[in-house]
């Protein structure tokens, strides 16, 4: 329901609005796969090994004529879309990037998740981490060092352990008070300008506070203020390295009359060029 409810909240007027020309390429379906059984550790395993090849498969074509972004829909969206993002960087010979915008940081393999829900693996599975059995290989994984968390609160103790032991960047909330959320991202965007990478963001909705983005099933209190969404989401455009975004984790059935749904557009808009005034450009290189 999630493409569907973005759809009525008028994703594509507001991007064209900006100047953007906008292509809706529809609801996808995933790529041919075994039944799956109707319980067992791990949730819909051969249903979303059939998302992510059909969802990498579309991100590396639609990588070469725009910016794609991939509406969900759970995160498990995410196997599909950085992994084929990833060869799409490869291909043009650039380093890829990853912003994750997240209350978790889905580091999940299938075997560490407590859940069962493959949601909270797939930056597991674009960094290459094993245990992926069945899903398409991982030709081009994204280096730890290259992939930023911000907004996190909510850390399983499995992916903390990997986490702690990774090069993944990472700002939890505390952070993010302490410190504000422009200082770790200009830092990473840096970064990014100065290895000429591509950049994909993924926001998941719990990345914001659930007084504020209720439309999600797994709200966690202490989030991104609707300020310090759009702040990220106007840095992301002024330094105009972002390639492509992931918008997830809606659930329209949870929502109050669509305020998650426009929040979300919202910031896509900021993410592309929206904003209240002019100002001189900043610069991150
Ligand atoms: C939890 C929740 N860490 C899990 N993950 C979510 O199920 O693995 N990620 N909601 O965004
Ligand atoms: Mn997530
Ligand atoms: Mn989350």
């Amino acid at each position: 329901m999630g493409p569907d409810a973005y759809r009525t909240a008028g994703l594509a007027a507001a991007l064209s609005g900006l100047g953007h020309q906008v292509t809706d390429l529809g609801n996808i379906a995933p790529a041919p796969h075994a039944p799956d059984a109707e319980s067992g550790a791990v949730f819909a395993p051969n249903q979303t090994i059939g998302w992510t090849s059909a969802l990498a498969e579309i991100a590396e074509q639609t990588m070469a004529d725009g910016l794609p972004i991939f509406l969900g829909g759970d995160h498990s969206l995410s196997l599909g879309s950085v992994s084929g993002v990833a060869a799409y960087a490869a291909s043009v010979g650039r380093p890829l990037f990853v912003l994750w915008l997240d209350a978790h940081t889905d580091f999940h393999t299938p075997q560490s998740s407590d859940s069962g829900n493959l949601h909270g693996t797939p930056v597991g599975y674009f960094t290459g981490r094993s245990g992926f059995d069945g899903f398409p290989e991982v030709a081009h994984p994204v280096p730890q060092d290259n992939i930023c968390m911000i907004g996190l609160r909510s850390v399983d103790s499995a992916e903390r352990q990997a986490l702690e032991a990774s090069a993944i960047h990472r700002h939890d909330m505390r952070d993010i008070d302490e410190n504000g959320i422009a200082g770790p991202l200009a830092q990473f965007l840096k970064r990014v300008a100065a290895a000429n990478g591509l950049l994909h963001v993924s926001l998941d909705v719990d990345f914001l506070d659930p007084s504020v983005a209720p439309a999600v099933g797994t709200t966690v209190p202490g989030g991104a203020t609707v300020r310090e969404a759009h702040l990220v989401c106007e840095m992301l455009h002024d330094s105009g390295l972002m390639t492509s975004l992931d918008l997830v984790e809606l659930n329209p059935f949870l929502d109050e009359r669509g305020r998650t749904a426009h929040l979300m557009v919202d910031l896509c808009a900021s993410a592309l060029g929206r904003r209240v005034f002019d100002r001189p450009t900043r610069s991150y290189t």
